[in-house]
């Protein structure tokens, strides 16, 4: 049996009608896995493998019920996606946001299992979270809230089961108070959850593993083009986790970053960002256009996103489809030769196709933003074996693997003229290992 890639995109689309984001995210995949499979491995079509993949395990919904500070009773929506558990215990962050929703949580989860298998680390794909909203919150909320959302969603996970972390309105601060409600209403002391305090079972540089591993995943891209990242000017978007570490590691390689940005608009310093001047926006919350009080050739660009800007290498890590067809062009028109991917689909599918067209450098998230979940599989073994590494056996893991995934991109990403699909090979190098140890594990 051969798979058509137009009809296996239509059953997807009829069977998830309302779920846009879901439906870019198969079709960003498929496109590249159905002509491989009908070319290598024509009975993975047989065995629906692909119609599979894309049913997640086990969708699980819940109300959330919390106290706000005045009192009054406020209801959310909670979810967890178990997308696949084939190579590993569902593993995959938890969002909070008013825009999460059933189709970006299942794109999300769907991405995570080709992300998780690059890595190397027996982890399967999961996601979860709640549009709750926490900007404007209070300590206090957000405890009862992270509170109430565990006490549904522990009967779900466990450390050999699902084991999720932070995303987007989660850090550090919500995994505490989700941990500590999980550790009360369990009565164990286990490694459920990444992302933890270091004094808790935390691992050393996972705060920072994303971005890090953005960057050294670019360096790869530079090394094979044997450049250097020294000297380049970067733009980045956010001004979250994310982009935080991914700024403060390119400031380190000796890059010029000139941007950070958040919901509220664009920060261009283009003298270029200094630690210190990092450790400056840490203190500003989200009223980003501060800094520009205090650095007089700054400048806030209310609404706008920083595509506008010309850059060398361009490093979107706030949230998908932030990176459209217009931005795609003006990044390539003023002679942007890299695009890496700190958040997960920033880019739409029109985009890609300029970024290829111009054989830009086009590293997606499943492979570019790896580090930090790599690195919460680290903080899994690390609790198994009740160790706590240091920073700098952490940090030679997270290299090593963001070179392994770099390896695996060219392997099954090159083309005829040496070009590298970096989307391509991300899709089949993740896809392998999942699709075999479906087959193995017979019909489930
Ligand atoms: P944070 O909550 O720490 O930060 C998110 C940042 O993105 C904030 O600056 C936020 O601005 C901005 N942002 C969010 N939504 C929008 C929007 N619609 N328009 C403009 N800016 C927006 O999240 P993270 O840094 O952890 O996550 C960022 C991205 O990276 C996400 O796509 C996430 O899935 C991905 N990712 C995260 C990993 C992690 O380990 N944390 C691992 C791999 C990927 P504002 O405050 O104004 O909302
Ligand atoms: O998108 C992601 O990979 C994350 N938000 C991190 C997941 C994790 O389990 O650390």
């Amino acid at each position: 049996m051969s798979i058509n890639f137009k009809s296996f995109i239509k059953y997807v689309e009829e069977r998830n009608p309302n779920e846009p984001e879901f439906l870019q995210a198969v079709a960003e995949v498929t496109e590249d896995l159905i002509p491989y499979i009908n070319e290598k491995h024509p009975t993975w079509a047989d065995l629906k493998i692909l119609e599979r993949l894309v049913e997640p395990e086990r969708v699980i919904s819940f109300r959330v019920a919390w106290l706000n500070d005045k009192n009054e009773v406020q209801v959310n929506r909670g979810y967890r996606v178990q997308m696949n558990s084939a190579i590993g215990p569902y593993k995959g962050g938890l969002r909070f946001s008013p825009t999460v929703n059933l189709s970006i949580l299942k794109f999300l989860a769907f991405e995570q299992i080709f992300k998780n298998s690059l890595t190397g680390i027996p982890i399967g794909g999961g996601k979860g979270g709640a549009d709750f909203d926490p900007k404007g919150k209070s300590n206090m909320e957000i405890m009862r809230f992270c509170q109430s959302f565990m006490t549904e969603l522990y009967r779900h996970i466990g450390p050999d089961t699902d084991v999720p972390a932070g995303d987007i309105g989660v850090g550090g601060r919500e995994i505490g108070y989700m941990y500590g409600q999980y550790k009360r209403i369990r009565n164990t002391f286990t490694g459920v959850l990444t992302g933890k305090g270091l004094n808790w079972g935390g691992s050393n540089i996972r705060p920072e593993a994303t971005g890090y591993g953005l960057l050294y995943f670019v360096e790869c891209i530079y090394d094979n083009l044997d450049e250097k990242i020294a000297g380049k000017t970067i733009t980045i978007s956010g001004a979250g986790n994310v982009a935080y570490f991914a700024a403060e590691k390119a400031i380190h390689m000796g890059a010029r970053v000139i941007t950070l940005s958040n919901s509220k608009g664009t920060l261009h310093d283009p003298d270029g960002l200094t630690l210190e001047k990092l450790v400056y926006v840490a203190t500003l919350g989200r009223d980003l256009e501060k800094y520009t009080k205090k650095y007089k050739t700054a400048t806030f660009h209310a609404d706008k996103r920083p595509w506008q800007f010309k850059c060398d290498i361009a490093l979107p890590c706030a949230t998908q489809n932030e990176l459209n067809e217009d931005d795609a062009k003006a990044l390539v028109k003023n002679g942007c030769i890299c695009v890496g991917e700190g958040a997960n689909m920033p880019s739409t599918a029109e985009a890609i196709r300029v970024f290829h067209k111009a054989k830009i450098h086009f590293a997606p998230g499943k492979a570019a933003n790896a580090g930090g979940v790599a690195v919460s599989g680290l903080e899994m073994s690390q609790n198994n074996l009740r160790q706590q590494w240091s920073s700098g056996k952490v940090d030679d893991r997270l290299k090593s693997i963001m070179l392994n995934i770099h390896k695996t991109c060219v392997k099954y990403g090159k083309e005829d003229d040496g070009y590298i699909n970096y989307l391509k090979g991300s899709n089949i190098g993740g896809f392998i290992k999942v699709a075999v140890s479906m087959k193995a594990q017979g019909l489930v």
